[in-house]
């Protein structure tokens, strides 16, 4: 089996990278996309598989007839700015090597097999995140999809037609989502709990509450160089600002919030500019906790953006609540995957597919020992033993869900 995993691996590792960082730049109906697309179709070909994309742009390799109560597994292929090799393709290649390993077994699925790579799960080109599984589910309309531009402002309807396919359909799909027994994602870990437990696979059983929001904070355009401290009417000092209040407000809150992808407009040295857009990413064990941070922070924006004579516009753009995935599932893959001993069920602060699925049928998730726990950067590594380990697994997890 590692020598398909490596074939695979090797395949898909060099679409997207970016020679310079070694980090990924792989985004929603890009040319890269395209590519990263081609390869799952012919693998999927390789493997007897049919492949088709549904209305929102995701793609579902099927083993069998597309058919109900069917076993899926699959994750994603678009990366952050720079991301890591892992996060998302380690499930993608896993599932397809899981075939593999199920065909070398000889075992044949009495119930369909899909893989599913789901189209925008990091949000990185359009700003929202788990796109095509929110759009699938439901849990984002079609008229919001619609709406949202990347940074040139191209809408996703546009993006996704420049890219071949018919954007006219996007939106809630039950008829597909019925078919959807289980749904299991392999993913690598993003933290460090396995490393410590010293377990190369474990199981997902909680998905912290996390969000995103939005704050835009709007001043006064002027010269750097002429303009007198007093006369000001600088965002970026708000702005910095609520920075070091984020970081109180979690460390008191014992959550993560984090505040990244930052526009300022004009951003240039020897203007004081207009305009600071940011996007605060907050994430904690409990919802109260979350909800305490965000207000604290906001509560903080407000008042510095009011000294220095500044407007802000906050909202939230996403807000994902608590997934606890069945106890019973959670605790049969533990047994399956575990060996002698159980695999741990932990908990995670990474938003998944897996968890948007939640929301409409029996899901959970596979975790591969990630032994620094970095990841969305270009140094999220998981040991080829322990990628063996996860596809290994997987295999256990589908053949015993199959059999069912
Ligand atoms: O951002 C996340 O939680 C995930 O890695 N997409
Ligand atoms: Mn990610
Ligand atoms: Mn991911
Ligand atoms: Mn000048």
């Amino acid at each position: 089996m590692s020598d398909t995993f490596d074939r695979l691996w090797a395949g898909l590792a060099p679409l997207g990278r970016d020679r310079t960082t070694g980090g990924y730049q792989r985004y929603s109906w890009t040319p890269v996309d395209a590519e990263i697309r081609t390869w799952f179709t012919a693998e999927a070909h390789a493997r007897n598989m049919t492949v088709e994309t549904d209305r929102n742009g995701n793609l579902w390799a099927w083993l069998g007839e597309p058919g109900p109560d069917a076993v899926v597994t699959g994750s994603h292929l678009d990366s952050v700015p720079n991301g890591g090799a892992f996060d998302g393709p380690l499930g993608v290649v896993s599932a397809l090597a899981a075939v593999d390993e199920l065909n070398r077994r000889g075992l044949r699925p009495t119930r369909p097999l899909a893989v599913v790579v789901f189209v925008e799960e990091e949000g990185a080109r359009f700003g929202v995140p788990r796109l095509g599984s929110r759009l699938l589910t439901g849990a984002i309309t079609a008229e919001r999809a619609r709406g949202l531009t990347d940074e040139g402002g191209v809408t996703w309807a546009r993006a996704m037609a420049d890219a071949g396919l018919d954007p006219d359909h996007l939106g809630a799909d039950p008829e597909r989502l019925a078919r959807i027994g289980v749904f299991v994602e392999l993913h690598i870990e993003q933290g460090r709990s396995l490393a410590r437990l010293g377990a190369p696979v474990g199981v997902a059983g909680t998905v912290w509450p996390h969000g995103r929001w939005r704050m835009d904070f709007s001043g006064q355009a002027d010269h750097a160089g002429t303009t007198r401290i007093a006369d000001r009417n600088d965002p970026m000092l708000p702005f910095a600002e609520t920075v070091t209040a984020v970081r109180r407000a979690a460390v008191e809150h014992g959550a993560v919030a984090t505040v990244g992808r930052v526009w300022l407009t004009p951003n240039n040295s020897n203007s004081i500019p207009s305009r600071v857009r940011a996007w605060l990413d907050a994430r904690a064990p409990g919802e109260a906790a979350l909800r305490s941070l965000v207000d604290s922070v906001d509560l903080a924006a407000r008042l510095a953006a009011a000294e220095h004579g500044v407007t802000l516009a906050s909202f939230q753009e996403s807000f994902f609540p608590k997934v606890a995935f069945p106890e019973e599932l959670c605790d049969r893959l533990a047994a399956v995957v575990g060996g002698d001993s159980p695999a741990p069920v932990m908990s995670t602060g990474a938003g998944h597919d897996a968890a948007i699925l939640a929301s409409a049928v029996p899901a959970t998730m596979l975790f591969v020992r990630n032994p620094t726990g970095i990841s969305h950067a270009p140094e999220e590594r998981a040991d080829p033993a322990d990628c063996y380990a996860g596809v290994t697994a997987l295999t256990e997890a589908l053949a015993d869900l199959t059999a069912a």
